[in-house]
This record gives C-alpha cells, sequence and structure tokens, in this order.
C-alpha cells in the first residue's frame, strides 16, 4: 500500500504497483481506508464504563488511571490463579508486531491461559499440515500460467481479488474456469462452469473425482508411485465413489461431475484455488485432504503453474521467528491450559472445576469483535454481559464486543504503526511503515501492552524492545530489515514448482493419503433426519464483498453500497413460505432467531440460504446478527468452527420496503 500524506492528513491510497502478486490494486475496502481511520466516531481516549454491562455508556480517563486501574484487577485476580484470565485476539490486524507479539510476551509472563485460534482456518491447516506437512502451496502468480484453474470453496471476487487477476489473466490465455460453490457468487458469474453443491459436501466431490481418475486411467502412476504414501486404501475407498453416488451426496447432475473431472485429469497445468469457505463444515479437515490429493494423482505438482493453493504461509516459517517474538520462555515451566476461541460462548458461561480450569474472570480482547463473530452469539452475548467479568478491549471502534468492556482503549490503526506482514495467500515478507501519526490519544498494540507490563512491575528486557526491535528479532537471516524498508516488501526465496519432485515436509517426505476419508457428518436430511424435518434449509454465511468480517461494518460509504443484513433465498423456497423480495423474514433453529431482509435470488440454491455477514449485532433490526444461529460444534479436524453447517427454518415476518436499523 502506498499512502501519500499533507500535514498528517491522507491525501491518496494506492495500491504498490511493483508488489508483483497485488501490483497496483487496493480492494474497495482498504482503497477507503483512510475514511475509517479518520472516522468521526473512532475511540480516541481510554473509556471507562459507567453504565451496566452491555450499555455502551461510557465515560473518558486518562491512560495513567485505565493502566492503572487494569494492572491492579489483573494483578488480584492473577494472584488466585492467573489463568482465569484469558486474551482472545484474531485478524483485526495479521501483523506480527500488532498481533503476537509483545502481547504474547505479556500473557505469558503473566501465566495467562493460551488462546487455541481457530476461528478461521484450523481445520484446514490441519487437513494441509496431514497433507503435505504444513501449509504450503503454488505461488499466487503462477495461476497466470494455468490452462484449467478449479475455483473450490473462494469468492475470489470479494474476498481474494488479487488472485482473481491472475485467474482472469489465464482466462484471457485460454484457460477453463470452474467454480465449486453452493452460491451462485460473483466468481461463479464469471467462471466457464459452476458446480453448486449442496454445502459440506465437498469430500464426496473429491473421491468421486478420484474415481473418475482411476477408472479413466489419467492417474499420474510415477509420481504417486514416488511421492504419495497410503494410495492404495484410499484408492479402494475412492473407488466406492462414482459419480452417480458422488450426484446424490452433493445435489448435482453426474454428468456435471464427468465433465470436471475429465478436465481435471486431461488438462495440464491444473491448478486448484482452494479456500477457507469449504472447511467451515463439520467434515472441513477431511475434505480439504482430500481436494489436496488430486494434484499429487495427476502430477499437476510438476508444473509451477499446476498444484493447488489454500494457504502458503508455512513457507514463512523460513523467514519469521514466532519464537523470539512470543517468547514463550516466558512461561518459567508452568503449561496454562487452553482455551479455544470458538466456543467461548460456552466457556465465558463454564463454573470452575477440575477438567476446566478456573472460572474465566477476566478477558483481554485485541484485534477481534467475538460478541459479533463468534458462534452461537446468544451464548457469547450472556458471558460478555456476566457483571464478574473484567473485560478490557483494545478497538478503533465501539464494536459489539467493546459495548460489553469495562475498558476500552484506544488502538492505533495500519496507517498509524509499524508492523511486520506475512500472507496466506502469496509468498512476500511485509513491512508496515507508519504513514500519519496516532490519531488522539490512541497508542499500538504493542505499547499498550508494554505499558501494562511496566505496571505489572514486569521488568524483564523483552518488554523494553522497540516495535523496530521486535520487527529485527523477528527476521531470519535472509530477509534484511533495511531491505523491507527500502523496498517494502521481499519475495521468500523459492522454487517455482515446490513439489515438482516431492519434497513434501511430512516425515516420509510423500504426500500422506493415510486416513484421509470422507465423513458425511453435516447437519443434512440424512445424516440429521429429525433436525432436518424441523429445519430443512442448510444456512451459509459467507462474507459480505464490501466488508471484511465484522471490520467496516460502520464506513458509511461501504455500509451503504451493502444496504442491510440480508438473507438470499431461492425463488423455490421462497415461494411456498409467501416470501418476496424486501420483506422482513425470520431465519430461526434452536439457538436462535435472526431476523433480517429477504432477497430471493438465484445466487441461492435450492435448500439453501445465504445469510451474508457479518453484521455488527446493532445494526440488525432485533440488535442481532447471523451469529445467533450457528453452532460451536468443531471440525473434524483442527477444532475450528463448522459455521457453514447450520440447519434453519425461514418465515415471513412482516411485508417491508426498508429495515430501519437500530443505529444510524
Ligand atoms: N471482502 C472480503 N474479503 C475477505 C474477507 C471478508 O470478510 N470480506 N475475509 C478474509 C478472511 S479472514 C478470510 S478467512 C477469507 C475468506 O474467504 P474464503 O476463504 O474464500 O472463504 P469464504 O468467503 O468463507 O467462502 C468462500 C466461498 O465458499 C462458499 N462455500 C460455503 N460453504 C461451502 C461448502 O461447503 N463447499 C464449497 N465448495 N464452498 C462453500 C461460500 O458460498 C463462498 O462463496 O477472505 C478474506 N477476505
Ligand atoms: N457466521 C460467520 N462467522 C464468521 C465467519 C463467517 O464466514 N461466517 N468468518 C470467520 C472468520 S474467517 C474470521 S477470520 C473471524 C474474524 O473475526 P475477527 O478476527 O474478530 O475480525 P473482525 O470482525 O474483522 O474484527 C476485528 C476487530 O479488530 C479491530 N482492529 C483492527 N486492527 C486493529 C489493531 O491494530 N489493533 C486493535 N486493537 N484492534 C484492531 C477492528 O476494528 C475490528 O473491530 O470471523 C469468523 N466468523
Ligand atoms: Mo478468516
Amino acid at each position: 500500500m502506498r499512502v501519500t500524506v499533507a500535514e498528517d492528513r491522507v491525501i491518496r491510497i494506492q495500491g504498490d504497483p511493483d508488489h508483483p502478486p497485488t501490483h497496483g490494486a487496493l480492494c474497495t475496502k482498504v482503497s477507503r481506508y483512510a475514511e475509517r481511520v479518520e472516522h468521526p466516531e473512532r475511540v480516541l481516549y481510554p473509556m471507562k464504563r459507567s453504565g451496566p454491562k452491555g450499555s455502551g455508556q461510557f465515560e473518558r480517563v486518562s491512560w495513567d488511571e485505565a493502566l492503572g486501574d487494569i494492572a491492579r484487577r489483573l494483578q488480584a485476580i492473577a494472584a488466585r490463579n492467573p489463568q482465569a484470565v484469558l486474551p482472545y485476539s484474531y485478524a483485526g490486524t495479521m501483523g506480527l508486531l500488532q498481533g503476537e507479539a509483545m502481547a504474547a510476551r505479556f500473557f505469558h509472563k503473566l501465566g495467562a491461559s493460551l488462546l487455541d485460534r481457530t476461528i478461521c482456518a484450523s481445520a484446514g491447516a490441519a487437513g494441509l499440515q496431514a497433507t503435505y506437512g504444513g501449509k504450503l502451496g503454488m505461488h499466487l502468480e503462477q495461476f497466470a500460467g494455468s490452462k484449467l484453474i478449479v475455483i473450490w470453496g473462494s469468492n475470489s471476487i470479494a474476498s481474494n481479488l488479487h488472485f482473481w487477476t491472475f485467474a482472469q489473466q489465464a482466462k484471457r490465455a485460454g484457460a477453463k474456469l470452474w467454480c465449486i460453490d453452493p452460491r451462485r457468487s460473483e466468481t461463479a458469474d464469471k467462471c466457464h462452469r459452476h458446480l453448486a453443491l449442496k454445502p459440506g459436501t465437498d469430500g464426496a466431490l473429491a473421491l468421486s473425482l478420484m474415481h473418475e481418475l482411476i477408472t479413466r486411467g489419467w492417474l499420474d502412476a510415477d509420481y504417486i508411485e514416488r511421492h504419495v504414501e497410503g494410495w492404495p486404501e484410499l484408492r479402494e475407498r475412492a473407488l466406492q465413489w462414482p459419480p452417480e453416488r458422488a450426484a446424490q451426496v452433493c445435489g448435482v447432475p453426474a454428468d456435471d461431475i464427468r465433465e470436471l473431472a475429465r478436465d481435471y485429469g486431461t488438462t495440464q497445468p491444473a491448478a486448484i484455488r482452494l479456500n477457507y469457505g469449504m472447511q467451515r463444515v463439520r467434515g472441513g479437515g477431511n475434505a480439504v485432504r482430500l481436494v489436496a490429493l488430486l494434484p499429487c494423482l495427476t502430477g499437476a505438482w510438476r508444473h509451477p503453474s499446476g498444484g493447488m493453493l489454500l494457504s502458503a504461509s508455512s513457507w514463512f516459517l523460513r523467514a519469521i521467528d514466532h519464537a523470539a517474538l512470543q517468547r514463550p520462555d516466558l512461561l518459567a515451566g508452568r503449561r496454562p491450559r487452553t482455551i479455544n476461541m470458538s466456543t467461548i460462548g460456552d466457556d465465558l458461561l463454564r463454573e470452575g472445576s477440575e477438567a476446566f480450569g478456573p472460572k474465566i474472570e477476566a478477558v483481554v480482547v485485541y484485534n477481534s469483535n467475538p460478541v459479533a463473530v463468534a458462534p452461537e452469539s446468544r451464548k457469547v452475548v450472556q458471558g460478555f454481559a456476566r457483571e464478574d467479568l473484567f473485560t478490557v478491549v483494545l478497538e478503533h471502534f465501539m464494536t459489539d464486543t467493546a459495548d460489553h468492556a469495562d475498558y476500552v482503549l484506544p488502538a492505533t490503526t495500519q496507517l498509524e504503526h509499524l508492523d511486520l506482514h506475512t500472507s496466506y495467500g502469496h509468498t512476500y515478507v511485509l513491512l508496515n511503515q507508519p504513514a500519519l501519526s496516532p490519531r488522539g490519544e490512541a497508542k499500538p498494540n504493542t505499547q499498550i501492552f508494554r505499558e501494562l507490563a511496566a505496571r505489572m512491575g514486569y521488568d524483564d528486557a523483552c518488554f523494553f524492545d522497540t516495535d523496530e526491535a521486535l520487527a529485527r528479532q523477528a527476521l531470519k537471516p535472509g530477509i534484511a530489515y533495511e531491505a523491507l524498508q527500502a523496498h517494502g516488501w521481499q519475495k521468500l526465496p523459492l522454487p517455482d514448482a515446490p513439489f515438482a519432485e516431492g519434497g513434501f515436509l511430512t516425515p516420509s517426505g510423500k504426500a500422506d493419503a493415510r486416513g484421509a476419508d470422507h465423513l458425511p457428518n453435516h447437519e443434512c436430511a440424512e445424516s440429521t433426519p429429525a433436525l432436518a424435518a424441523q429445519y430443512p434449509l442448510a444456512m451459509i454465511s459467507p462474507p459480505a464483498r464490501h466488508f471484511l468480517n465484522s471490520t467496516f461494518v460502520n464506513v458509511k460509504s461501504l455500509r451503504s453500497i451493502e444496504g442491510e443484513p440480508l438473507v438470499e433465498i431461492h425463488p423455490d423456497d421462497a415461494a411456498p413460505r409467501g416470501i418476496a423480495t424486501g420483506m422482513l423474514v425470520r431465519v430461526f433453529n434452536d439457538r436462535g432467531s435472526y431476523r433480517c431482509k429477504a432477497e430471493v435470488s438465484t445466487r441461492a440454491r435450492p435448500g439453501v440460504v445465504n445469510g451474508l455477514g457479518i453484521w455488527w449485532r446493532k445494526f440488525g433490526v432485533d440488535g442481532t446478527n447471523v451469529n445467533e444461529l450457528t453452532h460451536q460444534q468443531l471440525t473434524d479436524l483442527g477444532r475450528a468452527p463448522s459455521f457453514y453447517d447450520c440447519l434453519v427454518q425461514v418465515a415471513a415476518d412482516a411485508p417491508a420496503t426498508s429495515v430501519a436499523p437500530a443505529v444510524a
């Protein structure tokens, strides 16, 4: 990103045209980033709660008062049991310094509970780890040279724009594009073929593709022989999945599966852009394993423009020293329990016990908005509303979570602080240099934890490291801080075709097919018939194009594009329910109810509704959002939430032309 500034104000924000993977392009959201930084509702001063929990009533206090009181409260809790304190953070910034650096040092020193950061990607990560030995994949730029691209569980135009540019280059050069997505997304519209499978059935589809590769003779026997472990067993299982059987499970024509298999089996180089949408279901981890094996069966990995990409973030382990940043040695032999961030709803409501450990008495939230983004909101809200819970939130805005805080501390944005970034989509290390001075009394997360550490009396040298010192400590030999300062970014030294000769990072060096299987255990008529009789529609809740999870929802120019919270429903499901576009509907199940506007549209496939996310609850008709309906059941691998594995019913509520949000 290049920011032009005059008198400490942003004049212009552009992409860096020299940076190969992003090539000068910014998405709509980030191109409006200045609107967010200078937003009139930005939290600019430390705020202390002055009304009941969750009331959103706060008064301004000094940093001195806020930090002093927070340190005293945390110390009192820690004196009983430090594990009663829980850090809660995720993707607000994905920067290494403002993420888990000084914060991690602070909580390690305290001996706080550890957080299992599972809310987004850990099912897929576990799938890749098991299969390839890490989150490893193709170079983004190489998709431009592919002859076939399967965009699988990804609305690239909305959420992976930089990839989409390369896919378009390939398309212009004659490549065929397939999209595998229950929703007819903006991306599906632009692909040659769209397979609108039922959510949670990707594993069955992958097995059926394998069936065709085997029976039609499209396998690369030499690559399999040398670089795949456990294929004979998986081969037997795949042979039980002829296209007719998968067609039944996936809800798509068998001939479409055959056509996709033929394209995949007979085109080189063939690339799969897998993304996280398809692993937010209970069988998501194994589904990723099966898809990750496809390029090993056809030898697609032999080509730089063949193979697959879900995440390439493990390549960065060669460049980044996370232990130097996070200093797990500060635990000094203590082994605190781990809390899964995806079950925060249940865990905040748990009493202390032998198995669970102490009741959670304090939560420090940074880079996250759990009240809006975590599953089964009713419980999450109930937990954060506990009068006996001490909550500190580092934020830019009064989010749904900040509303429940005892203290809200003003944090800086990307434009106001230093940071170091990796990526899961591309293979470049980047330096984020501040362009503006901090607004109001905002401080970087690092600085807030540094000052809190001082108040707690932590005098280890590592609590005095500056942000630049942190960045230097994070870089392993080969990436120089000065080079990043000069150019902004540096590419990781990696071969163009990383697995052309095998060399996976598994212990055997082979792609591991052992134990990869499909368990059709998502919520559906076959596996949960009683539930499906009551709640016959499957609901997925992928992001709205102009929001970034729950970030940007309060930026007016972006919210006005998205309009109002809505659910897309297919005409065949809308008609019998008397639902028309613009009507207010009630989407509900045993966990809760969410009222929003209906959009009758073939973007939804029959039997599936799309509740686009993630709105702030306070913008919802009843002060709720789509996570009122999602559950806390975890995936087969990786302990991740299964947001897109969620049966609901939809009913007409009242005719309405416009739904007034609770907050203007
Ligand atoms: N504009 C925008 N961009 C974003 C984000 C955002 O909120 N807004 N979020 C960022 C983050 S944190 C992430 S993790 C990524 C998320 O981006 P992706 O990894 O692409 O994941 P999703 O957007 O959750 O889902 C992608 C597509 O998968 C489809 N899908 C849902 N269920 C299934 C299924 O069972 N099988 C298959 N095959 N497809 C399914 C959805 O309809 C959706 O179109 O995007 C990042 N980029
Ligand atoms: N139903 C449903 N739920 C989902 C998803 C879905 O697809 N459907 N997607 C899931 C996914 S993929 C993810 S990654 C999670 C995302 O969940 P979160 O990680 O909670 O992401 P955001 O909702 O964007 O909230 C991040 C907050 O961090 C703040 N922030 C940004 N930068 C900074 C900073 O530098 N310092 C501080 N202190 N704060 C900062 C922002 O203002 C914002 O309020 O949501 C998950 N929840
Ligand atoms: Mo995510």
